[in-house]
Order: structure tokens, then sequence, then C-alpha cells
């Protein structure tokens, strides 16, 4: 297809992830403390040099799955009687599997959790002197008019008042950071959405919220202070809007790549339409499988361009 050729010609122009952080010259080893690796211990170049692909999703076990499914379809081996290791098992925050040149990596819940984890792997991804890294987000959120299963590649990154900014404190200053997404690799996921997989896959605007309950409108929560009106009113607008989804850590992934110079996308399985309800209420074996649909359009991204190398 065009757009690997196009890509590939682009590859001519490579350059390896630059770090926005002058101190880090002057250090003599950087611990990444929450990857349980650091540059002074490891030979990160030999041990993540030819990364291509940094995948992230919520849960351990979801990425552990999704570094299998990779295996599987870029016939990637290891030892008979042998499995993938837990790069980072020692720091008992993150799970890091490799498999060739994809790292798959969990990033917990929310914009603090993944936002540590952005500053470390991009660090990583430095002091390996990786070449041009495309970052996903594979994960779950609430669908706004679209129902359960339905997968969403995310055009824009907004927060509740519908910002494209990350808003950081820093020094007790509030600095605001673009969440840009990459819009070619958004169309270049999207035509690769099969006629023929029983569920839709759309672009759209995502919410991203610092809260499952009250932040997302929800009125299941432990406390509520709004009416059943105000929550329609706002999910309606966000509808109007054209926001597709909502979930909790686009933002700062699409802030944070971009300032890094990443090229990055977001792409989430909706697990309820927000519209209809605030409980996730579909059997377990119902959301495994819909959790698998991000991971199979990513899957299909990392093949084809392999594929093509
Ligand atoms: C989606 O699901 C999680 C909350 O249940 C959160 O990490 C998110 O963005
Ligand atoms: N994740 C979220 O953040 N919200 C939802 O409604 C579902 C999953």
């Amino acid at each position: 297809m065009s757009f690997f050729q196009e890509e590939n010609d682009e590859y001519e122009d490579v350059s390896t992830v630059m770090v926005r952080n002058s101190h880090l010259d002057l250090m003599d080893q950087d611990i990444l403390y929450h990857l349980a690796l650091g540059s002074g211990s490891h030979d990160l170049r030999a041990m993540f040099g030819d990364v291509k692909f940094v995948c992230m999703g919520g849960t351990p076990k979801r990425m552990e799955q999704f570094a299998y499914r990779l295996m599987e379809e870029i016939s990637y081996k290891i030892p008979t009687g042998t499995t993938l290791q837990d790069i980072s098992r020692y720091s008992y925050r993150y799970s890091m599997y490799k498999v060739g040149p994809v790292l798959c990596i969990s990033h917990g819940m929310g914009m603090p959790s993944v936002g540590i984890l952005l500053h470390e792997i991009i660090k990583l991804m430095f002091h390996a002197k990786v070449v041009d890294p495309v970052f996903f987000r594979i994960g779950t959120s609430g669908g706004i008019g679209l129902e359960g299963g339905t997968v969403i590649i995310s055009d824009e990154a907004v927060d509740g008042t519908l910002q494209p900014f990350l808003e950081l404190q820093i020094l007790g200053k509030t600095v605001k950071r673009s969440s840009v997404l990459d819009k070619k690799l958004q169309w270049e996921l999207k035509s690769l959405a099969e006629p023929d997989d029983p569920y839709p896959t759309v672009i759209g605007k995502t919410v991203c919220t610092s809260d499952f309950y009250e932040g997302q409108g929800r009125m299941d929560g432990a406390f509520c202070d709004f009416t059943e009106e105000e929550k329609m009113e706002y999910l309606e607008k966000l509808k109007f809007n054209g926001v597709r989804n909502i979930e909790m850590e686009s933002l700062a992934f699409a802030a944070l790549t971009h300032h890094a110079g990443i090229k990055a996308a977001v792409v989430c399985v909706t697990l309820l339409d927000r519209l209809k309800g605030d409980q996730i209420h579909y059997p377990k074996e119902v959301l495994d499988e819909w959790q698998q649909r991000p991971q199979k359009l990513v899957c299909r991204y990392i093949k084809k361009y392999l594929s093509k190398r």
C-alpha cells in the first residue's frame, strides 16, 4: 500500500529520539527507576536499540497478551519451553515485554501514571538511540453515542472542558502542552479496519479526564452532586462537539509524545455507550473479546510495516 511506501521514504530522513533536558548530559548515569533499568547498569543500546514500535495499554495482563499475539503474528521465536520475560518485573510498577522491534508496556490508570512512564520510556529511547519510533496507546473507553465494542482512533485528545492541552503544574506555575496526534497515522490505521470486522472502527475526538466517576459525569460513584439532566446535557454537548469517547490517558500520552517529536496514535474500544448508562455490565468474555480489537488493529499496522522492510 502506498502509505507504507511513503513512510519508508520519510524514514530516509531518520533521526534518533531527542530529550529536551540538557541536565541529562551532566549525569554520569540515568536510573529509570519505575522500569527497573538504568543507563549505568544496563547496555540500553544493545537491549533496545532496534525498537521501532512502543505499545502501551492499561494492564500488565493485556500487554502480555498483546506481546504473545504479536509473537504469533510476526513469527517471532523464543526458545521452546521458555516464556517472554517481564523486563520491568523488579520495579513492581509497570510490566514491559519486548517482541523483536516492539515494546509492549502497561501504563496503569490515569495521566500521572502514563506520564511517569512516558518520561522514562522517552529517555529509554534516547539512551538506546532508537530511530523514529511510533507509539501506540491501546485501551478502553466509554463511548459517546456508540455501542460497546466500537473501535475509536483518536484524532484529537481534549480535557473535560474540550481544551486540546495538557496542563501541568511545574514550580507552582501552570504549563500547557499541546496534545497533538499524527493525522496520517490515524488514516493509515483506519485503512486497516477490514470490511469483515464485526464492529465499526471510527475516527473521532477523545475526552480525557482525571477521574472515572464524577470526572466522566457518572452518577454511580461514592459521590455525585449533579442531576441526571445536567449529566445528559454535558454528554450531549460532548457529542455535539465531535467527541466519540472518554478515557483517562490520551491527553498526557498525546502531549508528551508530541513534545518529544514522537509520532503517536490512540486506539480504544468502547465498553458501553455513556448516553445509555454508567455501569459496565457486559460479561467478562464479551469485555475480553472487545479489548482485543484495538490490539488487532495495531498488530495489523505493525505486521504490514515489518513486511515492507
Ligand atoms: C480506561 O479504563 C480505565 C478506567 O477503567 C482507564 O485507565 C481508562 O483510560
Ligand atoms: N474507561 C474509562 O475511562 N471510561 C469508561 O467509561 C470505560 C473505560
